[in-house]
């Protein structure tokens, strides 16, 4: 740091109004900091503001996200089934602002074009979609790991004379409530089998008079077990809540699972059924999270696994070859996000649901009638673009971000992000991302991990705040060592055998490619106690001035 410092017109912005972003505006405001968040949408919710297609629902079970820490807050909510739907948890993310009195420090419809370091003043310089220029000290981004949509460039996407909508953007009414579409004698093209279209597809099935599902890859998909929760139920739960808390911290993603303890090579292959059939009959993540220890580990335990779902999908899929085209054959069980799904095999026995394969005949052009494959043309009134996000680096990507010297933060991480504890990058000082790239919240149930974040957050910035300290920035050293062991951990999974949203593939000049994890895997705990450490030792690997 050199220069003059000039007092900002913010000690900290916070791009976002999700889940994250939200608590970490109410805690820097409650700790006296002038803080200015900024959020693209007309309201707080996040990804339960963008996502409002027909079926979006939360994987893991309701009273395990979030705001656990706001004790006192939100216990009281009354959850209504065990894995809410979107309405219900954009009402919950309404009620959490509402009780954090957060929205008066949000600026809506409003987004965050380019973030310039100053190195002479110390401040971020912020450029809004508005024209306005804002100074900060700390830049703080909680723009979520699956906010950038991802839009095919299949030629001739503008002249499709149908409606059309990525999931992510659902189309709003005047009134910006999502508008119900309905495909009653409409044909229906979804393209993507992501955990987004598979929650779409059985829900479209229903009324479309043709649906067509555009596979490219299929997913191993497992049954959520949604159910209702009763009053006396919830009752309990809320009884409960530091119990769950601790358990679900105590779980490497902060969903309320711990694996066993035993290898799938150990056991007898009765023995596996058994536990199999239990695991997949029970609600949740239990198939995937508290299976044996090797499964992520080791190729043949992964395969007693992926044999036994294979075998469901046949059980429910009543045409064998279509059956056959939804089994996986590219990637190991859990290697990528495992879909959580009500009734979507079942869907593919009924008459109006056809498996359109793009993987071996590709989608070629769009046309103002529908779709084009190398196989024929379809014919569509509506087409859901369910393909996923350019996740954890994209929305970041996406803003004109300069550290040191000009620094571009893209280009700093062309070959993959290099940070320190997930939380901030060398070159980019006072800039934190929440919720980011190796950062051990991404890849977490992140209502947990999103909201513990913050708090470590808030005390760093508080600590420097104490002692007269305004300039932080990760070292060398500390964000090699971070960078390289993110790396390595994940080298030692199965991961490394998928490519996964959480898995950036760039293209080299000379035609050559670089795969890199997006996230952290070494799980919550570990990561909490890494940051822990940290905080204990005056945030040594982090340079502070
Ligand atoms: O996105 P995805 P998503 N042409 O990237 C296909 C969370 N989430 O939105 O696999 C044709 O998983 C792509 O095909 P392929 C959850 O973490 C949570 O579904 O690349 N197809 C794939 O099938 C999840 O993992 C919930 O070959 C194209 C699909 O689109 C994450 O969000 C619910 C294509 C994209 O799948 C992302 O899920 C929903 C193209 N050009 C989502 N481009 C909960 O339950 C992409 N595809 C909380």
């Amino acid at each position: 740091m050199s220069g003059v410092e000039t007092k900002p017109d913010y000690d900290a912005i916070v791009i976002g109004a999700g889940v994250t972003g939200m608590n970490q505006t109410y805690l820097l405001d409650r700790e006296g900091l002038r803080v200015l968040g900024i959020e693209a949408g007309e309201d707080v919710g996040g990804t339960w503001y963008w996502n409002r297609y027909p079926g979006c629902r939360l994987d893991t079970e309701s009273y395990t996200y979030g705001y656990f820490a706001l004790s006192g807050i939100i216990p009281e909510w009354d959850w209504s089934e065990t894995f809410a739907g979107q309405p219900e948890m954009l009402r919950y993310a309404n009620y959490a602002a509402d009780k954090m009195d957060v929205r008066r420090h949000y600026k809506f419809r409003t987004k965050v074009e380019s973030a310039h370091y100053d190195d002479l003043a110390n401040v971020w310089k912020v450029g809004l979609d508005s024209g306005e220029k804002l100074t900060c000290r700390f830049l703080i981004s909680a723009t979520g790991p699956l906010s950038a949509s991802r839009m095919p460039d299949y030629a001739g996407i503008e002249e499709f004379k149908g409606e059309a909508f990525h999931t992510s953007r659902w189309p709003t009414d005047d009134e910006g409530n999502p508008q119900t579409i309905d495909f009653t004698g409409k044909r229906v093209g979804v393209i993507g089998t992501g955990a987004t279209g598979v929650q779409i597809i059985p829900i479209a099935a229903h009324t479309a008079q043709d649906l067509y599902v555009f596979q490219r890859t299929p997913n191993w998909c497992t049954p959520l077990g949604n159910m209702p929760l009763e009053k006396d139920e919830m009752d309990l739960i809320r009884k409960r809540y530091p119990t769950i808390l601790e358990y679900v911290k105590s779980t490497p993603t902060a969903f309320p699972y711990h694996r066993d303890t035993r290898k799938g090579t150990e056991v007898s292959e009765a023995e596996r059924e058994v536990f199999f059939e239990q695991l997949y009959n029970q609600p949740g993540y239990g198939i995937w999270l508290s299976g044996f220890r090797d499964l992520l580990l080791s190729k043949e335990s992964n395969k007693f696994l992926a044999d036994f779902i294979a075998k469901k999908i046949r059980q429910r899929v009543t045409d064998p070859a279509v059956a056959e085209k939804l089994i996986p054959t590219d990637h190991p069980f859990g290697a990528k996000r495992v879909p959580m799904e009500t009734n979507y095999y079942e869907a593919y026995n009924q008459a109006n649901v056809h498996l359109v394969d793009i993987k071996g005949a590709p989608i070629q052009h769009l046309t103002p009638k529908g779709i084009v494959t190398a196989d024929g043309a379809y014919d569509l009134d509506v087409i859901i673009f369910a393909t996923g996000f350019d996740a954890v680096t994209g929305s970041l990507d996406r803003i004109d971000i300069t550290g040191k010297n000009g620094q571009r933060l893209k280009d700093a991480w062309a070959d993959g992000p290099s940070t320190f504890l997930g939380l901030q990058a060398r070159g980019f000082p006072n800039f934190f991302t929440l919720v980011g790239p190796h950062n051990g919240s991404a890849f977490c149930n992140v209502g947990v991990c999103g909201g513990l974040q913050g708090e470590w957050v808030t005390r760093m910035i508080t600590y420097m705040r104490d002692r007269g300290l305004t300039f932080s920035e990760a070292s060398e050293a500390a964000e090699a060592q971070w960078t390289e062991a993110v790396y390595a951990d994940f080298a030692r999974t199965l991961m490394a055998d998928a490519n996964a949203w959480w898995v950036k593939t760039t293209t080299k000049p000379d035609g050559s490619t670089v795969k890199r994890t997006l996230v952290y895997v070494g799980g919550g705990p570990e990561y909490r106690k890494r940051c822990e450490e940290v905080a204990y030792s005056d945030y040594a690997g982090f340079e502070l001035a």
